[in-house]
This record gives C-alpha cells, structure tokens and sequence, in this order.
C-alpha cells in the first residue's frame, strides 16, 4: 500500500496493471533502450574522435580521408533514419494494439468523464435512464472488464492521465475522445490532469478504484440508489440547511430538491475517498474546513465560500457524511 494511505492511490507507469499501460510500457523500454544504445554509441565515437585527433597533430587532408569521413556520416544519416522508421512502426502497431483490446469486448463498460475546471464529473451510462447516476473524482471500475470512457469537456482542454492503467487522452471541447482501459488488478490508482487548464490544474486529480466484479456491482446499487434520508435530528436539521442555502443551485442529491449542475453530485459524498478533486482526505474536519471556505485549500475553485453558524455547518457536515 502507498505510504501515504488509500486515499492517495497508487501512481506509477513503471508498475502497469493492465494491457493498455502495459502495451504502451514495453514499446516505452524499447525506445528507451535504442536510445540509450545509441547514446553510448556517440560517446564512444566522440572518444575515438578526441583521441585520434591528439595522436595526429597535423591531420592528413587527402581525398582518402574525406572519401572515409564521407562514409561514416553517410552510415550514420542512414542509421538514424532506419532507427526513426523502426520508432514510427513501433508506434504504429502499439496503438493499433491497444485499439484491439477495445474491440474484442462485448460488453463494455461506459462511463462518460467530464473535465470541469477544476473536477472530474463521472456519469455511468446506461439504457435505462432510471440506472444512469453520476458521481465526482473517483471512478469504480470492475477488474478485468473492458471500460471504455468517453472522454468530454464542458470548459477548456484537460487530459485524462491515470499511469497504472492507460497512456493520457485529452478532454476538448465539444469532442468526444475515447478510451479505453482495462485494470488486471485490484488496486486504487490516481489520475491526474494533465493538460494545463488554469489556476487549480494540479489540484485536479481523480481515483480510478479497481474492485473484484461482486464488489463493483454492490457499489453500483448504492450509487443507483437515492440519497440516505436523514435518520437522526442532526442530519435532519442539516438537510435543511443544505437545502435552505445557495448549495443547492449547484449541487445535486438525488431524492431531494437538490438538482444543481455545477458542481459534484454529492448523492454519494459521503462514501468518496477523498473531496474537491483528490485534494483532501474525506473527513469531517476537511469537509466543514471545504464548506466554510473553499479559497483557502483550492484559490480560484468555482465554490464559494459559506458562512454558517457552526451549529449549522456542524449539521451539515453530519447530513453529507451520512450520504454514503
Ligand atoms: C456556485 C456553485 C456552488 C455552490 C453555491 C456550492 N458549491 Fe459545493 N462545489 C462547487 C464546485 C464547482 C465544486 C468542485 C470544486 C473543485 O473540486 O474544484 C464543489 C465541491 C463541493 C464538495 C466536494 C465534493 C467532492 O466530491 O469532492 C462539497 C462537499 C460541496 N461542494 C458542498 C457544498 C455545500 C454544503 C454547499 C452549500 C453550503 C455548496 N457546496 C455550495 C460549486 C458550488
Ligand atoms: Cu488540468
């Protein structure tokens, strides 16, 4: 597990968990072979030069020399051309390889991913409307499934970047861009932006959570399900906060009048790993320090800040912990 806990996930395209990053790995190490070879090559051919230069101190001229020289530099235009070639069919049929990995699935997952300035909104799609449900920053995926993900964005350009699992796709608008992933291992890996979209772009990160088939679909009938209604005084004195202040013009519980669309689906919130974009652990105390005042741990968020009387942002707080 990551030293830093759960919540950070796993974050690396060294340790690829499936054929997509691992695909994309190996072709990777070929590059980073053949240039290292070459580079060695250089060097020692700079060596050679260096040493063969101190030895003749006054250098023949003849047209033998040239005629060599000539042959060499010839030799090596040419190699570099073979090796640059070689380099664009390696590309060439990696990506039509991870492009079959998509096709041979039958039924594939599809999750569509919208990059807001600054958060991910993750809607699963579905024929029925009734089974469609969104959520933020952190996408269930079961292992060994292919996921296809339909890539949008509602602002500027972002790029879609989770290393264990695939190469990165950008999100531009109005296209839809596709990709597809499949992780071979459970696990919780991190995504990230990475395509500079304005102020808050590293504080844009995402979860992808690999889980076994069984775990996958029971998290999937929660997400289907409403929001919990509130089962105590203080959750129900903070649903009527929420639902008596701005919170509700842009964020969307399911089964309440809230139905906003600026901001994260908070159906759910309660169940996320982590708030605001994999900022913050998902724990009471981030979670009424993100109510009160978003500024300070995200300048420039599309939130603003909220003054409420501590009893009430307290009830608050219970009521969104609640909604797992
Ligand atoms: C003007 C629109 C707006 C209002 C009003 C607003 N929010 Fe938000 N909220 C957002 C946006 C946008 C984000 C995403 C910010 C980011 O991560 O960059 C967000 C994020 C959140 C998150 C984190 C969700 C997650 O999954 O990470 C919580 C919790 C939240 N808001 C609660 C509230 C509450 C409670 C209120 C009312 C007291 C409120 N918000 C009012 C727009 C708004
Ligand atoms: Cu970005």
């Amino acid at each position: 597990m990551n030293p830093l806990g759960d919540w950070f996930g796993r974050h690396s395209v060294l340790d690829p968990v499936g054929p997509h990053a691992a695909r994309t790995m190996s072709a990777g190490w070929i590059v980073i072979g053949v240039c290292a070879a070459v580079y060695v090559a250089v060097l020692v051919v700079l060596a050679l030069a260096i040493r063969h230069a101190r030895r003749a101190a006054a250098p023949e001229r003849g047209p033998e020399t040239h005629r060599r020289h000539v042959r060499v530099v010839g030799a090596a235009v040419g190699a570099t051309i073979v090796i640059l070639f070689a380099f664009l069919f390696l590309d060439f049929f990696t990506s039509r390889g991870l492009a079959e990995v998509g096709a041979g699935a039958s039924r594939p997952l599809t999750i569509v991913v919208t990059g807001h300035q600054w958060w991910w909104q993750v809607t699963y799609e579905d024929t029925a409307v009734s089974a469609r449900f969104s959520t933020a920053n952190e996408i269930h995926i079961p292992v060994g499934r292919p996921v296809m993900l339909k890539l949008l964005s509602r602002d500027v350009i972002h790029s879609f970047w989770v290393p264990n699992l695939a190469g990165k796709r950008d999100l531009i608008p109005p296209y839809t861009n596709v990709l597809w992933l499949r992780a071979d291992r459970p696990g919780i890996y991190r995504g990230q932006c990475a395509e500079f979209c304005g102020l808050q772009h590293a504080k844009m990160d995402f979860l992808v959570v690999a889980e076994p088939p069984e775990r996958f679909a029971a998290w999937v009938a929660n997400q289907r399900s409403p929001g919990r209604s509130p089962a105590d005084p203080v959750t129900r004195h903070g649903q009527a906060v929420f639902l008596g202040s701005a919170c509700i013009l842009c964020h969307t519980i399911v089964g309440t009048p809230a139905n906003g669309r600026v901001g994260p689906d908070l159906t759910h919130v309660g169940g996320r790993a982590t708030l605001a974009a994999g900022v913050l652990p998902n724990t009471r105390g981030n979670l009424a320090g993100w109510i009160a005042d978003p500024q300070r741990v995200k300048p420039g968020a599309k939130m603003p800040p909220n003054i409420l009387a501590p009893r009430d942002l307290q009830a608050v707080v219970a009521y969104l912990a609640s909604l797992q």
